[in-house]
């Protein structure tokens, strides 16, 4: 009989790429190269790739945006370099082109994970008072909104997405953090963190966690997360993953 493979089962050879379409790339680098993210890029596994929507501007003056047809104020995104730089991108077999807008779905956890099993997503960002129609018609077999405000361009939500999204491909997060279940606490807010020093400013840290008792620790942190999400998210607890004993505890808070 041949001996089981003795190592550790190496993650799947799994890389995610982002193509994002942006008429100002340098704004991403500054977020991309810091934490867990920039070592995700250095390692290979998350694979960022920034182009320039003027460069495929044609015309002397290379524009991008030109005045809305039917008049009004600010200027729209001309089709045709988007449309041009999206048609330079070389496709993997599961791709897909994303517009985020305030028009779009609603970003959340559950999408962040739906969207980590493409190898591509392709996120054009508008600016100005948007891009023309067409474009969304043509290209973008999604449109994703990261929240209900309105920003002055989509880099700030491609940013959001390539984060949310990159921390749930196996290998991004290490060691401890990658039971990765915890990125949303199984649909629960956060419980309440602490670190030393043991008092500050008179507020002492809760016993429980000095104790040592490591199960007494982990029921505690579930109540307070339970507790937490009630008071400040209770829409959250619809889809929570809670046990018997959390869902009577649960019960419990709401007669109060
Ligand atoms: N909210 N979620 C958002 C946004 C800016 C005009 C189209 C958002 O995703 N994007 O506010 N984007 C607008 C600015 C062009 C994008």
């Amino acid at each position: 009989m041949p001996r089981p493979e003795r190592r550790i089962k190496k993650r799947e050879k799994k890389e995610m790429r982002f193509d994002v379409l942006t008429i100002f790339p340098d704004m991403f680098s500054p977020y991309l190269r810091h934490g867990v993210l920039g070592k995700a890029i250095e390692k290979g596994i998350v694979k960022v790739n920034v182009i320039n929507i003027r460069d495929f501007a044609t015309g002397k003056h290379k524009n991008t945006d030109d005045r809305p047809y039917g008049g009004g104020e600010g200027m729209v995104m001309k089709p045709e370099p988007i449309y041009r730089a999206l048609k330079s991108i070389e496709r993997k077999e599961k791709s897909l082109v994303i517009l985020l807008s305030p028009q779009g779905e609603r970003f959340d956890q559950d999408m962040a994970w739906e969207l980590s099993s493409y190898d591509q997503l392709i996120l054009i960002c508008g600016r100005y008072e948007g891009i023309d129609e067409r474009i969304r018609i043509l290209c973008a077999k999604k449109e994703i909104s990261i929240g209900d405000y309105i920003l002055s361009g989509g880099e700030p939500a491609a940013l959001v997405i390539i984060d949310a999204v990159s921390r749930l491909i196996p290998g991004v997060l290490g060691g401890e953090m990658s039971n990765i279940e915890e990125s949303f606490n199984n649909g629960l807010l956060e419980y309440p963190q602490y670190t030393r020093p043991r008092v500050f400013e008179g507020l002492e840290v809760p016993e429980v966690l000095l104790s040592g008792n490591h199960e007494e620790i982990r029921k505690w942190r579930r109540r307070e997360a339970i507790k937490r999400t009630l008071e400040r998210r209770p829409d959250l607890l619809e889809k929570a993953n809670l046990n018997e004993e959390e869902r009577k505890f649960l019960e419990e808070l709401r007669k109060r």
